[in-house]
């Protein structure tokens, strides 16, 4: 993985194959400026072009994961250069086009954009002191990243209109409860079990896992019976797989599968 640039808002590393995205702005608690957004995407496409790299992380560091978007730029904008330049389409539509997994690892707050950020993410570990917002509306605004969209399906609609309409805060425990967040560690720990689920899931077939993907996010977008169809005939397309031979031929024969004949 290429470290980017010293002035870059984000830090990039691989341990075990797994790239891990650090954003790094803190004197802004990790905001989401444009230039920060840029440095995030520029990052995540070289980890997912890089055939070292397996799966990726996401985090914010120790302290928090990021305080949403950058209030700074946000109080410039107008409608129509909001509109014209279509504000934040960029950060959404890049992270639907990583096909490696990405996990985030979320320690301390992820507020309004940094919530959103994190439920673009295919998996959520968060440390057990971590919480979640959308406080937009203490900011005369609503969530412009998916909030609205995302949270509902994560957490059921009573809940979502909850804490959309109040600003509330959720807990990492009732985050985890509710679904948001897959599991919850210790605050030293979550990194780390972000990089080794990474890791786990970089050991299987690599097409296999962004096949199971897509098929996954698939059904955000489509009803059941298209879902279903989608599912199906990618599944069908995975008999075409060296690995998918291998997988069940290791099974018969009672041994370690090893993957990446593809
Ligand atoms: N934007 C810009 N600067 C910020 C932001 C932010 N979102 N959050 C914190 N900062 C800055 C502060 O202004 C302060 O700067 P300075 O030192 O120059 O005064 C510095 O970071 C430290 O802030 P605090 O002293 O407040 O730090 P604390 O750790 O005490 O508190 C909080 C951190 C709780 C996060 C607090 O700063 C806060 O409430 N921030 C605003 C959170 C918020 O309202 N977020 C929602 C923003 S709106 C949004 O995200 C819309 C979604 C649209 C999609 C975005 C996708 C990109």
């Amino acid at each position: 993985v290429t470290i980017m640039s010293s002035d870059s808002l984000v830090f990039v590393s691989a341990v075990d194959g797994v790239g891990v995205i650090t954003l790094n702005r803190p004197a802004a608690r990790n905001a989401l400026s444009a230039q920060l957004i840029d440095d995030l995407l520029v990052s995540l496409r070289k980890c997912d072009g890089d055939p070292a790299v397996s799966a990726i992380v996401v985090t914010g560091g120790d302290k928090f994961f990021c305080a949403g978007a950058d209030i700074q730029e946000m109080k410039q904008l107008t409608f129509v250069k909001a509109y014209t330049n279509n504000f934040l389409a960029n950060l959404d539509n890049g992270i639907k086009a990583i096909a490696k997994p990405v996990i985030a690892a979320v320690n301390g707050y992820a507020f309004g954009g940094g919530c959103e950020l994190a439920m673009m993410c295919d998996i959520i570990y968060a440390g057990q002191t971590a919480r979640f917002g959308q406080p937009e509306v203490k900011l005369g605004t609503i969530p412009g990243a998916g909030g609205t969209q995302r949270l509902i399906r994560a957490i059921g609609k009573a809940k979502a209109m909850e804490l959309i309409l109040t600003g509330d805060v959720l807990s990492a425990v009732d985050a985890e409860k509710a679904g948001l967040v897959a599991k919850i560690f210790p605050d030293g720990e979550v990194l780390k079990q972000a990089i080794d689920l990474g890791a786990r899931i970089g050991r299987f077939s690599q097409p296999v896992i962004a096949i199971a993907k897509e098929c996954v996010n698939h059904a955000e977008q489509v009803t059941l019976e298209e879902g279903l169809h989608f599912e199906r005939r990618l599944y069908h397309a995975t008999f075409g797989l060296e690995d998918c031979k291998e997988g069940m031929t290791a099974f018969a024969e009672k041994r370690q599968a090893q993957w990446g004949n593809c």
